[in-house]
C-alpha cells in the first residue's frame, strides 16, 4: 500500500507495476534493472516531458501519419507500464501491436498475449501462431519477427528497446521510433526519431498529437520530418542532463 502524500508516490507507484508484472511473469527479472536504469536518467531530466521530448513527439507523430505499414513492438517493460496507453495508440492508427521480446519464453508470450486479449486487442502478432522470419545479422531468441508484422513493416515503435536489435532494424531498412531515457543508449542514437522522455508521460502525449495532426495534408507533415534533427535533439537531452547534475 502506497501513501498518497509520498513525496515519490507516482514513482513508486510505477515501481508497484513494475514489481507486479514480475510477479505475474510478465516482466523479465533484467526488466527491474532496467527500470532502475530509466528511473536514474529520468531523475537527471527532471521527471518532465522536456520541450525537446514534445518535439519529437511532434515528429514521431508526423511520421507515422505518413508511413504505411507502422508496427508497435512492445515488450514486457512496456506491457507492465503502459499496455492500455499502448492499445489506445494502436486503436488510434488502427496499427497491430507485436509482441517482441529480448528474454523470449513461451510463458511470457503467452501471459503478454492473454492481457492485450483481454483489452479486446485482435490485431496481435509475435504470438506463437505466427509465422517468423529471423533478423538479419541477429542471432538468439530476440531475432525472430512476424512476417506479417515487423518483417514487412517500414516504421516500427520500439520504446525500452535493446541496442543490438534497434540498430539491426535501422541496417535493415527500417524506420524506427523510439522511447528511450538515456540519450546516450545505442537505441537513441540509431533511431529515426528518439523521445527522450518516460513511457509512462509521453505514450498518451503521441497518440494525443497523431488526432491533432491526422487531417494535416501529408505534404507538410513530410517537410517537418525533413526539418528535423534528431541528433541535435538528442544532444540537447545530454546537454540537460550536465546542466542538472
Ligand atoms: O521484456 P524483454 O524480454 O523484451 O526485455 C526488456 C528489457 C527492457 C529488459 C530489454 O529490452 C533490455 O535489456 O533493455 P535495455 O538494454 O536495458 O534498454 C532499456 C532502455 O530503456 C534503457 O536505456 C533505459 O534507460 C530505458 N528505460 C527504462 N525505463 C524506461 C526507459 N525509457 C523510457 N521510459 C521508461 N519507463
Amino acid at each position: 500500500m502506497i501513501n498518497k502524500d509520498h513525496p515519490r508516490y507516482k514513482s513508486l507507484q510505477y515501481r508497484d507495476k513494475i514489481v507486479q508484472a514480475y510477479n505475474n511473469k510478465i516482466l523479465t527479472t533484467s526488466g527491474m534493472i532496467a527500470h532502475g536504469r530509466g528511473e536514474s536518467f529520468d531523475y537527471l531530466l527532471g521527471e518532465k516531458t522536456t520541450d525537446m521530448a514534445h518535439i519529437a513527439i511532434h515528429i514521431a507523430a508526423c511520421l507515422f501519419l505518413v508511413s504505411s505499414n507502422p508496427v508497435i513492438s512492445v515488450n514486457g517493460n512496456t506491457t507492465a507500464l503502459v499496455s492500455k496507453e499502448i492499445v489506445e495508440l494502436s486503436n488510434t492508427l488502427n496499427i497491430p501491436i507485436e509482441i517482441n521480446l529480448y528474454y523470449r519464453t513461451q510463458e511470457r508470450v503467452d501471459n503478454i498475449k492473454k492481457l492485450y486479449t483481454d483489452l479486446n486487442v485482435t490485431n496481435l502478432l509475435g504470438t506463437n501462431e505466427d509465422e517468423f522470419i529471423d533478423t538479419p545479422d541477429l542471432n538468439g531468441p530476440r531475432s525472430p519477427v512476424s512476417i506479417d508484422g515487423i518483417n514487412k513493416a517500414d516504421l516500427i515503435f520500439i520504446p525500452l528497446e535493446d541496442g543490438d536489435r534497434a540498430e539491426k532494424l535501422v541496417q535493415n531498412g527500417k524506420k524506427t521510433i523510439s522511447v528511450d531515457l538515456n540519450p546516450l543508449s545505442r537505441t537513441a542514437i540509431t533511431s529515426t526519431v528518439t523521445i527522450v522522455d518516460n513511457i509512462v508521460r509521453c505514450v498518451p502525449l503521441l497518440t494525443k498529437e497523431i488526432k491533432r495532426l491526422k487531417d494535416e495534408p501529408k505534404k507538410k507533415l513530410i517537410q517537418e520530418i525533413k526539418s528535423y534533427n534528431n541528433k541535435e535533439n538528442l544532444k540537447k537531452s545530454t546537454n540537460l542532463i550536465k546542466k542538472n547534475i
